[in-house]
């Protein structure tokens, strides 16, 4: 991309950020997502550590007000100024259930479940590019801030949702992954048999051109089965592990909480941490390596979730695959039985693709859908977290390739949520937050590839 194409993207990427911001948060997109999601924050806040690192400081620290008292970071912090009809499930159909006694005090309310931890990520950006700016002092002040609050956080997934010490997080809800109805959840959610739910109105298939491009209807009423399950239970994490019958351990979340665990490691020294702290990062970081060598599977050579409740590996061929080079680490026989997968055809060497990035769901899967959310389509900020593992990993040439290509897809300027991954064309929302932040991240390496 030429030098004055760059500036270009820059400056649009950044008009996203300026036009999402609600004033100390940032929107996830203009119309599907008025509020804050937590993992989005996490990226987010990098590409607004290009722009203003007081402004990053501040997203992150906005959602950790909302923090539960047991130290869960919320997946969605509502906007109390968004139209009531504009996203569903919405505010008041999480507090219907009334007092959450984990929950801080509402207003702003907040949903009950979670997100992969992306927020050590974020905060450490926002640590080095202010020692670029010689705002160290500022921004040492914020890391001493949220440094317990990210240890409370990754505690909680430590423990509440790791009760068996494996290494690995359970997630309650599809949504908790991210990746919301990929195929990796499709044979855990048979489990879920939906009972009497009130009737429901989806708002997020008016915002995108096709409702081929979202989740299905009978996929929402498993979500919204689950929801209801999870409030009558008042969110008890005790009560949900005996009850619930959707209780996954997912590796994806787990590497990303690894990933995160390091960078909590490097906060830890920048802000004085104590000595059994940092112990007990190590311990959680060795923790959850082993636990995803666990799940690895040679026949598919990627990681798998594993469903609890049937005691079950979820086979299946998606980008959560490659959580052990997202957790890194890894022995050198272990990255390359990766990497021969990342580049086989089932992924990156496919010759349908427009351009070799990650396919959310391998085109070799029988359940993969080109146009249809995490069925298929390519994410940039799941492309951005595959090449901060190649870089982390030192696979320079493959990473500065992968940040190339990205960009390419990204030059059209909508920062789509998601796109096809034969054609190119964007998806879902456009304008979306993390998209533009990525974009911002991998346009200020200037080396070349932007
Ligand atoms: C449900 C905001 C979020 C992302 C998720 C993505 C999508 C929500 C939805 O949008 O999920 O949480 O309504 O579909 O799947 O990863 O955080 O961008």
């Amino acid at each position: 991309m030429r030098k004055a194409r760059a500036t270009y993207l820059a400056s649009m990427a950044e008009r996203v950020l300026r036009r999402n911001d609600m004033g100390g948060w940032t929107r996830a997109a203009p119309n599907l997502y008025p509020h804050q999601w937590s993992w989005d924050t996490g990226f987010i806040a990098i590409g607004l550590a290009h722009l203003d690192t007081p402004r990053a400081a501040r997203e992150l620290a906005s959602l950790f007000e909302r923090q539960w008292r047991n130290g869960k970071v919320p997946h969605i912090v509502f906007n109390p100024d968004a139209p009531p009809d504009s996203y569903f499930p919405g505010p008041e159909h999480w507090s219907s259930a009334g007092v959450y006694p984990e929950a801080p005090p509402a207003p702003p309310y907040t949903s009950c479940l979670c997100q992969p931890p992306t927020h050590a990520l974020g905060a450490l950006r926002v640590w080095e590019l202010a020692q670029e700016r010689d705002q160290a002092d500022a921004a040492r002040g914020f890391l001493s801030e949220i440094y317990p609050k990210l240890l409370a956080w990754h505690r909680y997934l430590a423990t509440e949702r790791d009760p068996e010490g494996s290494g690995l997080v359970t997630i309650n809800h599809p949504w908790e992954s991210g990746t919301d109805n990929s195929p990796r959840w499709d044979g855990a959610l048979q489990n879920v048999e939906v009972g009497d739910l009130p009737p429901f109105e989806r708002q997020d298939l008016d915002d995108v051109d096709h409702p081929t491009e979202r989740p299905t209807d009978e996929e929402y009423a498993r979500y919204l089965w689950l929801v209801e399950l999870i409030k009558r239970v008042r969110c008890d994490e005790a009560e949900i592990y005996v009850s619930h019958p959707f209780l996954v351990k997912d590796v994806l979340f787990s590497a990303i909480l690894v990933a995160a665990n390091e960078t909590l490691l490097e906060i830890a020294g920048v802000v004085g941490a104590p000595e059994k702290d940092m112990a007990l990062i190590e311990a959680w970081i060795s923790r959850g390596r082993a636990g995803l060598e666990e799940q690895w599977d040679p026949e598919l050579g990627l990681c798998v979730d594993h469903d609890l409740r049937r005691d079950a590996p979820l086979k299946a061929r998606t980008v959560g695959g490659f959580a052990p080079l997202v957790a890194g680490g890894q022995a050198p026989d272990r990255l390359d039985a990766l990497l021969r997968t990342l580049y086989s055809t089932a992924f990156l060497g496919n010759p349908k693709l427009r351009r070799p990035l990650p396919p959310s769901t391998s085109p070799t899967e029988a359940h993969f859908q080109p146009r249809n959310y995490w069925r298929g389509p390519v994410w940039p900020v799941i492309s951005w977290l595959l090449w901060r593992s190649l870089v982390r990993a030192g696979e320079h040439g493959r990473a500065y390739d992968l940040r190339r290509v990205a960009l390419q897809e990204l030059s059209g300027g909508t920062f789509a949520e998601y796109y096809e991954p034969f054609t190119g064309e964007p998806l879902g929302s456009d304008d979306q937050s993390w998209t533009a932040a990525v974009t911002l991240d991998w346009l200020s390496y200037d080396d070349g590839a932007s």
